[in-house]
């Protein structure tokens, strides 16, 4: 279904190109008909130091993005997967992009800008062959200084049709979650010049969340109840669908971890607890502990920069409960516990499995602004008719549509039927047991019985006068999404 909605978004194009051939701007749509076949894009974005690039690495599997200092912080910069290694710069003046020289200094791709500077760059392309990238385009954002400069509206500006570009399909929207206030946070999603805010595509990350417990060992569980905490505050429901606590450094460094790491973790596992214990309670003492613990301060010290001193606290006790033997297992159960586990199954849940759509729904919104910009243009009325036609035939849009309206609030009815609409039009997933509150084992005739049951439901409930007149026009769509799931089951 969602092929035929690629296709004829592709059609769309082509027409949009003829009718703006010779402008200027009409080379860009070519370069969204490219985008079409390509992986689908996503952006992370958020405040400074929030952890934007350690957690890009995390989802490659690899050390890519520069972190902490460089001058390339401050670029956006596009990891792509790609035949060679490549890395290209696009100068913001206009002129041609040029190939860059580039090192990789302890894991991080360094690029060399020549005799340019950061801000006379508009973007650094890398083209790098990897298996995780081959899905999923991943746009490396610079931080935003402070909540006064609009953190949310800069981010969210990567999906705005307005923008002079709209270069992502999807954004992740990082949070570090600062103890003081819990304010700081909920202000950042307050920032009401969001336009079109349209939650479907965002997915909020709680970000170090290693670091909410002080690096205490249930740090991970203290951030999942933050971020369910946050998940339902309407502030946040109206811009991301879900907030997942991930601590990235963690994740980046499971996904990366040497043999000599596994080995310095097992010899201070050895160790005896009790002697180890006090040196445990703060980086400080870890680092200096005396010269009887297991190896050298430095060595310490590099551990606990790629651990951080919860990594550090949780490989530990792995190791000495015998939950993990080798270096592939340990990597296994810290990619699980850092969260990224979670946030790749929510990415292709929520992102990949839609793929087809958000990218499509990309081109419409790339040529209804071209429209609108040149609306003399002859042909231009038809272009809109035919985005019009796309948008109101196709299903899946509807559903994204009724969804973002369900998530911004604009939807009134009981919470229960409001969760039921939300999940039946895939905000948890767009398999049928996943929008049917079915397990993954569910037969076929267990989700057609599921189906057909809640459809009678939905149906007496559009028929009910006394349903509101917003839930009605919700209930059509999930009554078609029902219909749907019946005659494929
Ligand atoms: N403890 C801990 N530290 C982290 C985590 N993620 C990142 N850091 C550290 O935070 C610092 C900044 O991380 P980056 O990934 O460079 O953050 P960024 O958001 O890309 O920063 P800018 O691009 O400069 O805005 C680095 O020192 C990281 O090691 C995490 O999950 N836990
Ligand atoms: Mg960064």
């Amino acid at each position: 279904m969602t092929g035929g909605l690629v296709n004829e978004a592709r059609s769309l194009l082509l027409d949009a190109e003829r009718v703006f051939s010779g402008l200027p701007d009409a080379s860009r749509l070519a370069q969204v008909r490219e985008r079409l076949d390509g992986p689908l894009r996503v952006a992370i974005a958020g405040k400074v130091k929030a952890g934007k690039s350690t957690l890009l690495n995390a989802l490659v599997g690899e050390r890519l993005a520069p972190t902490d200092t460089g001058e390339c912080t401050k670029i956006v910069t596009w990891y792509r997967d790609g035949h060679t290694y490549q890395v290209t710069l696009y100068p913001n003046d206009g002129s041609a992009p040029t190939q860059a020289r580039f090192h990789r200094d302890d894991g991080a791709i360094e690029v060399e800008l020549g005799d340019r500077t950061y801000d006379q760059i508009d973007r650094i392309d890398v083209s790098w062959p990897s298996s995780s990238l081959r899905s999923l385009t991943l746009i490396d954002t610079p931080g935003v200084g402070s909540l006064t400069e609009g953190v949310a509206s800069r981010a969210f500006k990567f999906l705005d049709p307005e923008e002079d570009e709209t270069p992502a399909d999807a954004v992740l929207y990082l949070m570090k979650h600062i103890h003081a206030s819990d304010l700081n946070l909920l202000e950042a999603f307050h920032d009401n010049s969001v336009s079109r805010p349209n939650p479907v595509n965002a997915v909020a990350v709680l970000s170090r969340a290693d670091e909410i417990g002080a690096g205490r060992l249930d740090s991970m569980a203290s951030a999942r109840n933050i971020a369910n905490r946050y998940g339902d505050d309407g502030r946040l429901r109206r811009l991301v669908q879900i907030v997942v606590p991930v601590a990235g450094l963690l994740a980046e460094t499971a996904e990366t971890l040497t043999e000599w790491e596994f080995k310095a973790l097992r010899q201070l596992a050895d160790h005896p607890t009790d002697d180890l214990e006090p040196y445990l309670l703060s980086a400080d003492r870890f680092v200096e502990a005396r010269p009887e613990t297991p190896l050298t301060s430095l060595e310490r010290e590099s551990l606990l920069g790629r651990f951080g001193l919860f990594g550090v606290r949780l490989s530990l006790a792995l190791l000495r409960r015998n939950v993990c033997e080798s270096s592939a297992e340990l990597s296994d159960e810290l990619v699980a516990r850092s969260g990224l586990g979670d946030l790749q199954t929510v990415l292709a849940t929520l992102f990949m499995d839609r793929a087809d759509v958000l990218k499509a729904r990309s081109a419409l919104l790339a040529v209804e602004k071209l429209c609108m910009e040149h609306p003399q243009v002859q042909g231009v009325a038809t272009l809109q008719a035919a985005i019009e036609q796309i948008m109101a035939g196709a299903h899946p849009f509807n559903e994204l549509t009724t969804l973002a309206a369900v998530r911004s609030g604009w939807v009134k009815g009981k919470p229960a039927d409001l969760r039921e609409v939300e999940q039946l039009l895939g905000a948890t997933g767009t398999m049928a047991w996943q929008r049917l509150g079915l397990d993954q084992t569910a037969g076929v005739e267990e989700i057609r019985i599921a189906a057909i049951e809640a459809l009678s439901r939905w149906q007496r409930k559009v028929e009910n006068p006394l349903t509101s007149l917003d839930l009605v026009t919700a209930g059509r769509v999930v009554v078609r999404t029902l219909e749907g799931l019946i005659t494929a089951s």
